[in-house]
This record gives C-alpha cells, structure tokens and sequence, in this order.
C-alpha cells in the first residue's frame, strides 16, 4: 500500500512536470497530495464562546471544550477546524448540567472553570491540563494533541499524551485480563473472539474506553469515546506518559474530576447509563452448557435441582436447539414442542434463556434471510458485494445492527420466542466473530445511525447495537414485563441493554484468580452486572476448583455455570461429597441474600454505584490499596475475598478501616488491617460491616417458589451510627420507572447500654409480607428489654447469643436495652 502511495506521488509529480513544460502553470498541485505525518497543535491565538461550549484555535485546528457538568469537561479537536458531526453510542444524551462556569485568560493561559475543576490552555503550546480548585493539577498534556493523516482511510490517527506520575495507578478499561492496576501497560480495544484466552492476552471481547487514574490520593476520569480501535500506554512506553489514541474518528475526550474514584464511576454513568431493573430471578442461579439437548436432557437438569434441592432459576439453550444453527427457528427432532417444554419448566421454577448468533445462514428458504435480503438488512462490502462469512449455520451474512430499521425488524423477530415463554436472550459471537477470518474486513459499510462508516469505525459497537436490537425488542414484545439479556461483545453504555460475561474462560486456577479481577475491573467500567463461566468454560475442573468458583460466583452480580460441549457433565452435584452440599450451601447463600443483592442493583441502577468495589475504590490513599486485587465488596456492606488457591487451609485478607463482623463466627474484627482467616473447603471469607442491616429471603429453590412471609433483618451491633437501604418492587415489570417502588433506610446506632434501629420508608409499593424477623448480632450487652415502638416485644437469645425477635414490617423504632 505504502509503495502505491509513492508510486501515485511519483506518477502525479512526472504528469506536472510534463504539463508544466508545457502549458507553465502557476502552482504545483502535487505540494497538496503529501500525507500529513504527525502534527501538533500550534500556538493557541484566540478563544470564542458558544454557550457551554470554548473554542481554540491556531489558525488552523481548532480545539472545543464544553463543560458538561461541575465535574465534566469534554475536549474535542478537529484538525482542519471542522468538528464531526455529534453522535454518539455511548452517551445517548449529552445534558448540560453545569450550573458556573466561565472563561479567564491571562499572559500565560485561557482558563474554562466550572466550581469543581479548571481546564487550562497553555497559550505557549496549546498543552491542556486539568486542575481542582485548589489548583491541583491532575492531568497534563505531555506534548500537544497531534494527529496523522491516514492516507487509505482517509481521516486521522488521533493522539493525546499526558504526563504520568511516579506513583500514579491506573483501573478501568473493561475486560482487561491482567492485573488490576493498569500501570505499565499498553492495552488496545478491538472486539475479539478469544477462545481460552490467557493471562495478560488482549484485546478481548469488549472496548470500553474509559479509564481511572489514581494519583496523590485524587483520582480522574478519562473517557476516550471513540469506538476505532484504540490504545492506551499507562506509563509501558515511556514512564513518565500517558497515552490514548486512536485509528480514526475524533479525539474526543470527557475529563472527569474525583477526587474519589467512586465519584467518577458515578460520573461516568450518569454519562453512559446504567442497567435496568433485572427481573429478580435473574439474580438467581443460572445452569448453561453447549448444550443441553434434546429436551428429555434439559428436563433432566432441571429435575437435577429440584431433586438434589439446589436452587436455580435459568436454564440454557445453546446452539444446537435451532435447526441448522439458524436463528429464530427450532431442531424439531431435539425440541418438538418448545412451547410445550418451555411451559413445564417454567411450572417448576426454571426460566429458560435462548441463544442467538448474529450469522444469518444464506438459504433462500430461510425465512429470516429472505426478509433481510429483500429489505437490504446485511451488511456489505466497499463495492456493494454482501459480506459473507463462516460461521455456525454455514456461509452467513449479518445484519447491520448500527441501522435503526434494521434494529427494529431484528427486535421483531423474537415475537415467537416471547410467545413460546422464552425469558431470557444470550447473545454470542457479537464481536462479530467470523471463522478463519476472525472478524469483517475493515472495508465492510455500516449506516451508523444514519452517521455512516466503515468496519473500522463500527466494528467496536456492532455487538452493543446487536444487543440493544434484542434488548428493546424484547422489551416491547414482553410489554411490562422486565427481559433478560446477557452480550458478550459490547461498548461504553452497553450496560443500559444488557449483562455479560467474560467468555471462553479456562478450568484452571488462574482463570478464577483472573475472573475475579476482570469482574472488579468490569464493574468499575460501568459494567456491574457481569459474571465469569462459573468452573471454566473449557477443559475439566476438579471438585475443588468447580467449588471454589460457585464460592465466588455467589457473590458475582451474575451467577451462571457454563461449560464447552466436550467437557464432563458439569452441574454442581456433578463432583460427589463434599462438593455438592457446599455448592449447595453457596447457593442457597445466594438465595438468602437476594434481597441485598437487588437493593444494591438499585443502588447501581438508580444512583450509578458500582455493584463489586474494590479496595482500592474505597481507599484510595493508601498507594499499597492499589495493587490489591483479591477482596472486593459486594455492595456497600459485605466484604468478600475468594480463596484463588488450591488446599489453601487459611489466607490474608485486608478489611478496610471500620469495624466488621466474621460472617461465619460473628467475631468482631478492627479493618485498616490484613487478618488471617481459615479457609476450609465450607467457606471463604465473607465480612459485614458493623451497623449493617443485611435483610435475608428464605432458601427458596427459585424465585417465587413461595410467597415470602417475613424478611429477615440481620442487624450487625455498632458503636457508631451506620446507614442501610432496602429496595423492595414487584420484582418483574416495570412499575418502578412509575415510581412504584419502596425505599428503605435503616439507621442502626449503638451506646453502651441500648441499641437503636430506626427505620423510614419512601414510595408507593406496598410488599405482601407483615413482619420483620430481627436477628441481632454482636451485641455488647445482654437485653433486659426491647422496645418496639414503644412496646415491649419478647425476645430469645440464641447459643451464639444473637438476640431474636419478630415485629410489624412498619416499624419506626426499636430499642434493645440492657
Ligand atoms: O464458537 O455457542 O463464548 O459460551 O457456548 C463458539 C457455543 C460459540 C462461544 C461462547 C460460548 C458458547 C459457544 N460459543
């Protein structure tokens, strides 16, 4: 390509000359053909105001800053003074929400401030930098934006460098499968197909350009919203810089201020989105293999659980129930009558999910290809051809999901699947995947929302758009009623259509140790509802390896077992005892604690907490936090760290400064320390926060198994004053965006001599149950009496001197005095 270029060059430099000699024109046209290799940012000489917008320019690029919000600054550059048209996949809606903000200059800089943060423009070189209030810089340019022409595509590389700091950390990006702390790295985003994908391999199945620096205890944002592929060097290349960049589009960048790591996840959904409501049984335990056919095997499974009474709601279809791996229609042989069989598991409590394929099998007498045909739904090649491809059913060719019309006829399509009872959706092989070639060539045309590209620009976001497909088609054809989905390939804002998992994971010890860090990693990239192959998708786990995952899959916001077709049976009473009543064990955990799972999905949807935090998110400060990659929280209030070893009799654990409850003994513990806790095959580390309401469902083998009659409030004794939330719906429809929802928030406050618990409600539902059953742990005192509004309730006193008791659901106020 680079020979032709020149060729042309030499070719059109011979032409002139040869007309020249001729005809004596004035200017030499091939002076304008050179490709324009790496330029910088000159000397910024003016600024213009646009509302919340700032323009810069050096005569030439022009650079615009718009504040989005106190703590959101956007950059953008156009190298020839002339902005792409605004759209975006990942921020649907761009809201102004800054409330001051404003523009200074003097001899050395322009300055645009909103109360939070500063951006600079260095007048001598055109550097941008951000500083907080106190005039802290959190993040320079290390050289001016540049840019390079690409001369095949057309447009530019796009390229920001910014400094880095000695001490600086690095988290976010995704899929990542590496360490935590990102510093030192070089990561690309390109969605690909990674079948038993190793430690450190990349790029994975998703791109989510978003990243956290962490640097003297301050950390920012950065949002690369650009879906060519894209790099970041954290300090790999060159210590002391940063940088992303990217192969085409615009540089285009949201700042996004901290200080605390929190805040700027926060930040990044408001940008972004978060999940939707799941249905409650989504939470639940799902069972998935490639695959579970015909369907006198899936009744077997499923009668796997009830009879060894091991909970679990989802059941999987994988490819094979479709006739010829072709989408939307059913292997008769397997399944005669889906809806028939989909009906009788349903009546036992399982929900079963489908998968789907973007390949469209060409066969005219497909009635899915022949629809896409006749409307020009595929996708085609820079000279008009289809692209074709290889995949499951054959020779295929895909749909153009970036096509609204295309979105909503693909939404349409699961008309059937919604009558025949199907629950869920699992989209696969979205990145997209192609056999032999791995993916489309980059010359393949998408209609991008009416903003067109080719493959390279729409290559990163063709699974979110699948999904999204699938999502809002779903969700019109279910009316009310809250659809599952689970991608594997996605973008930033894929969370407002759908869950994921990790992919192809392997049955090994790494694997989980790389599971749990890609899950901690996902949720601080705005992906909270997220889960690995529980046991590892190929090769064979042992009893102890499979046991150890389902340990951690508990507390992974999505809970799935998942195995290759060619591995050993694989259901958790596959591993004989010990295994099956400690999988047991785990998964009526899960169970019990779904009413704390699904307040903190609340707590994710409505107000963009992350649902796994890990350490370092919650302190920042202690640069040693930063390499700590093993303890997470599950929520606000239980700290969880996975055993990742095989016979691992006991580890370390840190606990965050605070005081926390063993889950298992109920033994006080004082955080800001690592202790040392046993770690026998039954259990893993679990603690609570002292002053936690943890409220607990009884082992039901699915959601909805039983009407719930009373909820158990696990009440964890405090010293000082603590907060917990309880949301509670009706689990499955959509009443909550009518604010058909109860908030909880108890308010738990220890003295010596009484303990309080207060609760307020906010919120027009109204749950079936009447009472509370109180479990009091950890208290300091034995009770002479307890107050329940004023009366006094009897009470027990357990062996592990928890105090018990039961009262009205309504309560405002209990004391428990000595
Ligand atoms: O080429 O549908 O990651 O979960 O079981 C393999 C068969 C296609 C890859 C997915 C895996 C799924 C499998 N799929």
């Amino acid at each position: 390509m680079e020979d032709n270029i020149l060729n042309q060059e030499l070719l059109a430099n011979r032409l002139i000359e040869e007309e020249e000699e001729e005809f004596h024109h004035l200017n030499n046209p091939a002076d304008g053909i050179k490709p324009i290799i790496k330029k910088y940012l000159g000397v910024p000489n003016h600024a213009d105001q646009l509302d919340n917008k700032f323009f810069f320019t050096d005569g030439d690029a022009k650079v615009e800053v718009t504040v989005v919000t106190d703590e959101i600054i956007r950059v953008r550059l156009a190298p020839h003074g002339v902005f792409l048209e605004e759209f975006s996949y990942a921020v649907p809606k761009l809201e102004h929400k800054a409330t001051v903000f404003a523009l200074h200059e003097d001899e050395n800089e322009f300055r645009v401030s909103t109360s939070v943060v500063n951006c600079h423009i260095r007048k001598d070189d055109f550097f941008i930098s951000f500083s907080d209030i106190q005039n802290h810089i959190t993040s320079a340019d290390a050289v001016p934006m540049h840019w390079e022409e690409n001369v095949k595509f057309g447009g530019y590389y796009v390229y920001c460098t910014k400094t880095c700091a000695s001490q600086e950390s690095f988290f976010g990006l995704g899929d990542k499968p590496t360490e935590l702390n990102l510093r030192g790295k070089r990561l690309k985003n390109w969605n690909t197909d990674a079948y038993s994908f190793a430690w450190n391999q990349d790029p994975l199945y998703r791109s989510i350009p978003f990243y956290i620096s962490v640097n003297e205890g301050i950390a920012h944002g950065i949002f690369f919203d650009n879906t060519f592929k894209a790099h970041f060097d954290f300090g790999a290349e060159d210590p002391t810089k940063t940088s992303f960049w990217a192969d085409g589009g615009e540089l285009q960048y949201y700042y996004i201020h901290g200080p605390h790591m929190m805040d700027v996840v926060k930040s990044y959904h408001l940008l972004t989105g978060t999940h939707p409501m799941p249905p409650l049984w989504a939470l639940g335990y799902h069972q998935c293999r490639w695959s579970y056919y015909p369907e006198a095997k899936v009744k077997k499974i499923a009668n796997g659980f009830r009879e060894n009474k091991i909970p679990c709601d989802g059941i999987y279809l994988d490819i094979d129930y479709m006739d010829g791996y072709r989408c939307f229609t059913w292997n008769r042989k397997y399944f005669p009558d889906p809806k028939k069989m989909i009906k009788e598991l349903a009546a036992d409590g399982f929900k079963t999910v489908v998968i789907i394929d973007p390949g469209i099998r060409v066969d005219d007498n497909y009635s899915v290809f022949k629809e896409g045909k006749e409307n020009r739904y595929f996708c085609r090649r820079c000279d008009d051809y289809f692209m074709e491809g290889h995949v499951w059913p054959g020779r295929c060719q895909f749909p153009d999901f970036t096509n609204p019309d295309v979105r909503t006829w693909w939404g349409g399509l699961f008309d059937e699947l919604v009558q025949l009872g199907v629950a869920g959706v699992w989209n696969d092989m979205n990145e997209p995947a192609v056999f032999g070639a791995g993916t489309f060539p980059d010359d393949v045309r998408h209609q991008y929302d009416g903003f067109r590209g080719s493959h390279r620009k729409a290559h990163n976001v063709y699974g979110m758009q699948m999904v999204r497909a699938t999502y809002e088609g779903l969700r019109k054809l279910m009316k009310n009623k809250r659809p599952f989905t689970i991608t594997r390939a996605g973008y930033s804002g894929v969370q407002r259509y759908s869950s994921v998992w990790t992919g192809d994971n392997v049955a090994s010890w790494e694997h989980l140790k790389l599971g749990n860090i890609q899950m901690q990693r996902l949720s601080t990239s705005g992906i909270s509802f997220c889960g690995t192959d529980i046991g590892g998708f190929s090769g064979e786990p042992d009893g102890e390896l499979f046991t150890r995952w389902i340990q951690m899959g508990t507390f992974s916001p999505f809970m799935r077992a998942h195995s290759a077709g060619d591995t050993k049976e694989r259901e958790p009473w596959s591993f004989g005892a010990p295994f099956t009543a400690i999988n047991r064990k785990f998964i009526e955990l899960r169970y019990r604690m779904l009413p704390y799972l699904y307040s903190t999905f609340w707590e994710h949807h409505r107000y963009g907490f992350p649902i796994l935090r890990s350490i370092v998110m919650q302190e920042q400060d202690e640069i040693s936090n930063h390499f700590r990659q093993d303890e997470f929280t599950y929520g606000d209030k239980i700290l969880i760290c996975p055993v990742l070893e095989p016979g691992q009799q006991s580890r370390k654990v840190y606990l965050p400064k605070g005081k926390w409850y063993n889950f298992w003994t109920y033994e006080m513990v004082d955080g800001g320390k690592e202790v040392t806790v046993p770690t026998p095959l039954e259990t893993i580390p679990i603690f609570v926060k002292a002053g936690s309401v943890i409220p607990e469902y009884p082992v039901m083998q699915y959601v909805g198994e039983k009407e719930i009659e009373e909820v158990k409030l696990n009440i964890y004794y405090s010293n000082y004053e603590v907060n917990s939330f309880l949301f509670e719906d009706y689990g499955e429809t959509f009443a909550y965006e009518q604010d058909i929802y109860l908030e909880k928030k108890f308010v738990v406050s220890g003295k010596s001599t009484v303990l309080t618990v207060q609760q307020s409600m906010e919120g027009l539902y109204t749950p079936r149950y009447e009472s509370y059953y109180f479990n009091v742990i950890g208290l300091p005192f034995a009770p002479t009496k307890i107050l329940a509004d004023g009366k006094d309730v009897p009470y027990s006193i357990d062996e592990n001197k928890c105090v018990e008791f039961k009262f009205t659901k309504n309560f405002k106020q209990i004391e428990i005095v000595k």
